[in-house]
């Protein structure tokens, strides 16, 4: 690896390898099969403190940030990019707190999500609201001192598993992108429950289910900013997860190309490993290139989201989309690597193809992440020239 890390990242890094290897690897088939949740795993994430690494210190965190997540991430999901995602998606729901919640929420909340006794959740998107995230149907109507929520939330990670939950509903139908807020929504609340669980293509141990809610009454003080600012607490909180993203894209794939390199040391044909053969050896030199500058890419966001960016959502896209589109192709090749072994689920790279897939969907399609990209090279050039 090019990056230097300071001795917490290292630790932090070895750690999370040590789980992953120790404590993922005999399980990874197991939980892609069965579609359980892996609570075992999350125990261990729990006890080793893995949920603390980017709540800040004031409420029990270790005070990481962008880049101690996305290594953790990264690592985790070397090995499986699905039950990695019970830690990823919980720093999803959390951010919106961290970023913008009032101090009591937070002495509230982050705590239990920093000891990994509660897990959260972040709820966007909905049948007809993906890529477009303004078209958020569900309200939040104010009513004294409480809220009360309408509407049904869909395809959100860790959902039914967690316990507190990021909401974004519409406040003010007249509004557009600023008629909207952020509620903090815990699990047992009169009116919330769950729909089905999805079944899934790849991310199988992760846990994807609706929310509905009906007549959901909570508090006006699990408002989470002020009013009207919840399409702004999502992108903001996006800018900061979609590097996290971009990370486990990075693990899947560095798992993918070892698993590759380790085959092909061992694999013979025409008399000699198919690691000495010019055409594999192409397809591993290109895999590795691909991975270490999409790695450098989200190292270099995290950092500079870290440092306190005003507006990282360029770099934060780029990351994205790079590293989700560098492992499907890495992930494909891995596959090719091992001919029909790869194609059979006694090997772990289809898995880790139809993990990779998702990455470029989730937290904003790749078209979603060029297009912000584009936007804000015009608004720099306009800047510019002015
Ligand atoms: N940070 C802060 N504010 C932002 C922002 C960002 N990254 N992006 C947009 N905003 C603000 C804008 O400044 C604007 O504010 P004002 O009303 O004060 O001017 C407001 O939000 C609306 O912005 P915009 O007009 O650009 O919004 P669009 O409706 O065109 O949507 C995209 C922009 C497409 C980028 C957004 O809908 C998006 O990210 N979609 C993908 C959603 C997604 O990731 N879904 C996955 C589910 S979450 S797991």
């Amino acid at each position: 690896m090019l990056v230097e890390l300071t001795d917490f990242q290292q630790e932090l890094r070895e750690l999370a390898r040590r789980i992953a290897e120790e404590k993922m690897k005999p399980v990874r088939a197991h939980y892609d099969e069965t579609e359980e949740f892996p609570w075992d795993i999350v125990r261990v994430y729990a006890q080793s403190d893995l949920y603390r690494v980017y709540i800040p210190e004031d409420y029990e965190g270790l005070g990481g940030g962008v880049f101690e997540m996305a290594l953790v991430t990264e690592e985790l999901s070397r090995v499986c990019g699905g039950i990695a995602l019970a830690f990823a998606a919980s720093a999803l729901g959390a951010y919106p707190i961290i970023l913008f919640g009032s101090d009591e929420q937070k002495a509230r909340y982050l705590p239990d999500l920093a000891s990994g006794s509660k897990l959260a959740a972040f709820a966007l998107t909905e049948a007809h609201a993906g890529s477009d995230a303004a078209g958020i149907e569900t309200t939040a109507a104010r009513d004294g001192e409480s809220y009360v929520l309408n509407g049904t939330k869909q395809w959100i990670t860790n959902g039914g598993e967690a316990e507190t939950y990021t909401v974004i509903a519409r406040t003010d139908k007249t509004k557009g992108a600023r008629g909207f807020s952020a509620f903090i929504v815990e699990k047992g609340t009169d009116g919330f429950g769950f729909g089905k669980k999805e079944r899934k293509m790849g991310i199988r141990a992760s846990a994807t289910r609706e929310l509905v809610f009906a007549d959901c009454r909570i508090p006006a003080d699990h408002r989470i900013a002020r009013e009207g600012m919840g399409f702004k607490v999502a992108m903001e909180t996006l800018d900061r997860t979609r590097p996290g993203v971009a990370a486990q894209a990075v693990g899947i794939a560095q798992g993918a190309l070892e698993a590759a390199v380790q085959y092909a040391r061992q694999r013979r044909q025409f008399n000699s490993p198919i690691s000495s053969l010019q055409a594999v050896q192409q397809m591993m030199a290109e895999m590795a290139m691909q991975i270490e500058a999409a790695r450098s890419l989200v190292y270099l966001t995290a950092r500079h989201i870290d440092a306190g960016a005003r507006n990282p959502a360029k770099y934060s896209a780029m990351c994205k989309a790079l590293a989700s589109d560098v492992a499907m192709k890495v992930t494909t090749d891995a596959v090719q690597i091992f001919g029909g072994y790869g194609y059979m689920k006694d090997y772990p790279v289809e898995k880790m193809m139809r993990d990779a897939k998702i990455t470029q969907i989730y937290e904003g399609t790749n078209q979603v992440q060029r297009g912000v990209i584009a936007r804000q090279l015009v608004k720099e050039l306009a800047t510019a020239s002015r």
